[in-house]
């Protein structure tokens, strides 16, 4: 492993005199330069103001589409365990250890809005490995509200804001929601006792998709990852996550970084589910469904090492706001599936960074590939820092000894799967237990303990208080019900308790 720290590349010493950015030293930071005396106008060739000015005004790049508020810090991923019979990817070599980044996030809130709000947190890993930068963007939820990409802007327009007054509405989230009952198992976490972490230390993390491993003879295998919290998990009622929202927005990211300072550094056990490749076919549930889990009972959790957060960030801005995180950015021996939000995913994200961040994103420190060849053939564009030696070919194929696609991996590395249908606009309906509300109501029934049941009823109704429609008010006590009878019935009578003499609805 190089000696290279991808934690300061970028930063620049401190001098003792003041320069504008192409270092030549300036008079003053508080008088600009005026023509006839103080009360002249200001001179356009004070080149320095007029930089100071345009610096300062370009200082935002567009905030996350979703995932906008969020911290994180770098840290090590180190292999305890032998998982070579499964994938071949270096970063999963025993004994080997991997720099990294993780960003935690909340999910619909913007830029400054309160770190304990109910949402799902984002879990978003970068290992920079030898073979190029791995990617696992997950939550900490192992499932999600949806199965197909394509209605992931309805889905996050419902969760954001109403156009006319930009406020924040409950009856659009259930109006989404209870029309796609594939949200209910991510609705049932999102409301359960889980559903606002303590502290982002306090969460397990989750690669929620099913990812494709390939071990050195190019046996393929399904896996699931599971980033157990070594701090234990913890949440916060409503009341307690109101109190600090009003108290501390940047709560957990303010704890993250203390506790970082303070030299706790937070650990998590990098766990993972193994189904045999030929098991996807027949298994009871579709494992390239996103809004369902793969019970422990049949393919348990699997120990491949651990991963500890031990350096804060040096400039939050370099180094967290510009960070680019990719499902996309897979290495030989970790690859997709076949879930089409994985897949819509892939196109997504590097064309988000693109707008957002600008077209060389992957040349800024934080997301360059430090450990691994980088032999790309794209170039210039705009802000392009890194640049071949001048007698490169530019061009491929050539005939000049440039780098040659196929070198360096092997076919069986290439992610790989059987399909042997028609084109098609259709969910897969193959496996015995396919439903909606099948996993929610295990969940409730048979994980939940009568505490935690009780929790999520009071979630559940207090949220619905703010739904001001009588007929998605309605289809939501229908959607519990469809999830588990009692459960549905809880959820009404809760309602009509809060709602006492108002409940017009019930
Ligand atoms: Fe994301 N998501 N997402 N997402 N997501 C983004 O990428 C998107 C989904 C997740 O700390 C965006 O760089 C689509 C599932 C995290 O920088 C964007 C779909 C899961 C983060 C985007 C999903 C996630 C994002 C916004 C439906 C968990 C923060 C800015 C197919 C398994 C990463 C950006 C960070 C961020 C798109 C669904 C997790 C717009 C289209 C499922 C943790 O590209």
């Amino acid at each position: 492993m190089s000696d290279k720290n991808v934690h300061d590349v970028g930063l620049r010493p401190t001098g003792d005199f003041t320069t504008d950015q192409l270092g030549k030293p300036v008079q003053s930071d508080a008088h600009s330069l005026t023509s006839g005396g103080p009360d002249g106008v200001i001179a356009l060739h004070d080149s320095y103001v007029v930089e100071k000015l345009a610096a300062f005004d370009r200082e935002r790049v567009p905030e996350r589409v979703v995932h906008a508020k969020g911290g994180g810090a770098f840290g090590e991923f180190e292999v305890t365990e032998d998982v070579s019979q499964y994938t071949r990817a270096a970063a999963f070599q025993p004994g080997t250890k991997t720099p990294m980044l993780l960003r935690f996030s909340t999910v619909a809130g913007e830029q400054g809005s309160p770190d304990t709000w109910r949402d799902p947190r984002g879990f978003a890993m970068k290992l920079y490995t030898t073979e190029g930068n791995l990617d696992i963007v997950g939550n900490n939820t192992p499932v999600f509200f949806i199965r197909d990409g394509i209605k992931f802007p309805d889905f996050i327009h419902s969760q954001k804001r109403l156009p006319g007054s930009g406020l924040r509405d409950n009856t659009m989230q259930w109006d989404f929601w209870t029309q796609s009952p594939e949200s209910a198992h991510q609705v049932t976490y999102l409301m359960g006792e889980r559903g606002i972490p303590k502290t982002w230390r306090h969460m397990n993390g989750y690669g929620s998709h099913t990812f494709q491993w390939v071990n050195a003879d190019g046996e393929r295998f399904w896996v699931k990852y599971h980033f157990i919290s070594e701090q234990g998990v913890e949440g916060l009622t409503g009341e307690e996550a109101a109190e600090i929202a009003g108290q501390d927005a940047d709560a957990h990211r303010r704890d993250l970084y203390d506790a970082i300072e303070r030299g706790e550094y937070p650990s998590w056990s990098v766990e993972v589910q193994v189904i045999p490749y030929e098991d996807a076919k027949t298994y009871k549930y579709n494992i390239f469904d996103v809004t369902k889990t793969v019970p422990k009972s049949d393919y348990p959790r699997i120990k491949v090492g651990r991963f500890t957060l031990n350096q804060n960030p040096l400039n939050y801005f370099a180094q967290i706001e510009q960070a680019a995180f990719s499902p996309g950015n897979t290495v030989p021996g970790h690859e997709i599936s076949p879930d089409k939000m994985l897949m819509t995913r892939v196109f997504s994200y590097p064309d988000t960074h693109r707008h957002r961040i600008g077209a060389n994103f992957a040349d800024l420190p934080v997301n360059y590939p430090h450990y691994a060849e980088q032999n790309s053939y794209a170039q210039d564009g705009p802000m392009r820092y890194t640049f071949k030696a001048p007698n490169q070919p530019v061009y491929a194929p050539n005939t000049a000894g440039g780098p040659v696609a196929g070198q360096g991996v092997k076919p069986a590395d290439e992610m790989r799967w059987e399909t042997d249908g028609e084109m098609v606009r259709a969910a897969a309906t193959l496996h015995s237990a396919d439903d909606d509300f099948g996993q929610p109501g295990i969940l409730y029934s048979e994980v939940m303990n009568a505490e935690q049941q009780q929790v999520l009823v009071e979630n559940i109704a207090g949220h619905l208080g703010d739904v001001n429609d009588d007929v998605i008010l309605e289809r939501a006590f229908q959607y519990w019900e469809n999830v588990h009878s009692e459960l549905g019935q809880r959820v009404r009578d809760a309602y009509a308790a809060n709602a006492g003499a108002d409940a017009k609805y019930v």
